[in-house]
């Protein structure tokens, strides 16, 4: 469009999220956002983007890569760049902002599957100890990290009223009773990649083995005590009430059952500590939400927001994302199924040695066997079953004593298993868990698969050799 305005990068660059006119640029086009900024349904977390590139969030948040978004953005148009601030075209790579910038740096032992943003497993290693050390707890990050001066942080909490009260973190800390809950938080991929080396049909989404999993002693406060003191009493719940939905500074979002809020044995935290630590930035600094039992989507990071309402968090992970489906369905039907909360059982090996002691007999060849089992609910793991031939035979592994904090077994169960390998040659070790409920695993995905690649529970199963 010749007859375009044409602006100066320097110009885009003054009308950043501070200015009373924020503009973004996509592709080579300028924008005045100004007025979307109010019915922008993501709300707020547009400004990120002002002053400068919009591709890049558009790059992480795909959900807007849709003609009707392109649409509504075109309606701001207010002109182009001016070409001598072009190279070749396009925007040199300096004009374009990279949110993930400002994160944290990372331990190098984490399995790192993406950097930006950041996603990465427990390492064997970290996966061994009961608490997980917190610079080895797994990562899942949809977007860039939050930069948050402490003292400027606040909380809100909305009742289905309109009503709103805010909460500075000193005022959380010092109004109410804090508490410690040792909790497992477990990502709905955990052992995806199991699903998929399993299964002839791929999986979406990232491809984590059996890391997307650690273990903390949060510390916090309840936010049943929260939420009583915002004027929500437990015993006369308004009717509206159905859903306590969270949020994060950088626009994730979920929600969770009132019943689950407000259960005084449910142990849900604000958390501001973690392994008698500050929270570290990648983990929720300076506030997370800790839904103990719950799928870890839940426990929303970096927490801004409380909205108590009659329906569930309208964001894409609470409606899409993390839901499952039966192994039929390529093409899921998102509003007929229930987002997944409680998480079902489930258990992984970590470790497996053959000390070659001299001793081997014809009975067999010594093995150790190590691993964690969890279910969700706070329900306990009562028993773990192993195989080291394959599933012919089967023997209990030593459920591991650790002690917790909490009304409930909201983590999970170290075993440890030394027995005998009597088959030579190739052969699988097995393993599968109970819970008090008697709940237990599936035996092969074949009747779990889903195309996301959720809840993939199966019987952990590790080929070994018996020359290794
Ligand atoms: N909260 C925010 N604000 N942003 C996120 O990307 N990821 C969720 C949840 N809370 C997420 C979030 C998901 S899917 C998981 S599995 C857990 O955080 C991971 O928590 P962790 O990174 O502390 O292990
Ligand atoms: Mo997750």
């Amino acid at each position: 469009d010749g007859g375009m305005r044409k602006i100066r990068l320097s110009d885009v660059k003054s009308h950043d999220g501070s200015s009373s006119r924020p503009w973004v640029t996509r592709g080579n086009s300028v924008y005045d956002i100004t007025d979307w900024i109010g019915v922008h349904p993501g709300g707020e977390v547009i400004l990120r983007a002002a002053g400068g590139s919009i591709d890049v969030y558009w790059d992480i948040f795909s959900i807007h890569k849709k003609q009707d978004v392109y649409d509504i953005l075109e309606q701001y148009k207010i002109g182009e760049i001016d070409e001598q601030d072009l190279v070749d075209g396009k925007l040199p790579k300096e004009a374009i902002d990279d949110p993930f910038l400002t994160d944290p740096k990372r331990c190098p032992e984490l399995r790192t599957l993406t950097a930006k943003p950041c996603n990465a497993e427990t390492p064997g290693k970290g996966l061994a100890e009961f608490l997980t050390p917190n610079k080895m707890f797994y990562v899942r990050n949809h977007m860039w990290v939050p930069v948050v001066e402490e003292g400027k942080h606040e909380l809100t909490v909305e009742l289905p009223d309109g009503e709103e009260k805010s909460y500075t973190l000193k005022e959380l800390k010092e109004r109410f009773p804090t508490h410690k809950v040792t909790a497992t938080l477990q990502c709905a991929g955990n052992r995806r990649k199991d699903m998929t080396d399993n299964q002839s049909k791929v999986t979406n989404g990232l491809q984590w083995t059996a890391g997307a999993i650690s273990t903390a002693e949060w510390e916090g406060v309840k936010l049943k005590d929260v939420l009583a003191d915002a004027g929500l009493k437990p015993d006369s719940l308004p009717e509206d009430a159905k859903h306590a939905q969270f949020t994060g500074l950088e626009a994730y979002g979920a929600s969770i059952p009132m019943s689950k809020a407000v259960d005084p044995h449910g142990d849900v935290l604000l958390a501001f500590r973690m392994n008698g630590e500050e929270l570290p930035r990648d983990h929720g600094y300076p506030l997370r939400v800790i839904v103990p039992g719950n799928v870890a989507a839940r426990s929303v990071k970096w927490l801004r927001k409380i909205v108590i309402s009659d329906e569930e968090s309208l964001s894409q992970w609470q409606r899409r994302d993390y839901k499952c489906f039966g192994p039929n369905v390529s093409v899921p039907d998102w509003s007929k199924a229930k987002s997944i909360q409680e998480m079902p059982i489930t258990s992984a090996i970590t470790g497996i040695s053959n000390p070659s002691l001299p001793k081997d007999s014809k009975d067999g060849k010594p093995i150790s066997v190590e691993g964690y089992a969890y279910s969700g609910g706070g329900r306990e793991i009562v028993r773990v079953d192993i195989s080291t031939d394959g599933g012919k035979t089967w023997d209990q592994a030593e459920l591991v004593d650790d002690q917790m904090n909490g009304a409930k077994a909201w983590c999970w169960k170290r075993w440890r298993y030394s027995g005998l390998k009597r088959d030579s040659g190739k052969t699988s070790v097995l393993v599968k868990a109970t819970d008090e409920a008697y709940n237990t695993q599936p035996e092969s995905y074949d009747a779990i698969y889903n195309p996301r690649g959720n809840l993939a529970t199966a019987w952990h199963r590790v080929e070994i050799d018996s020359k290794a």
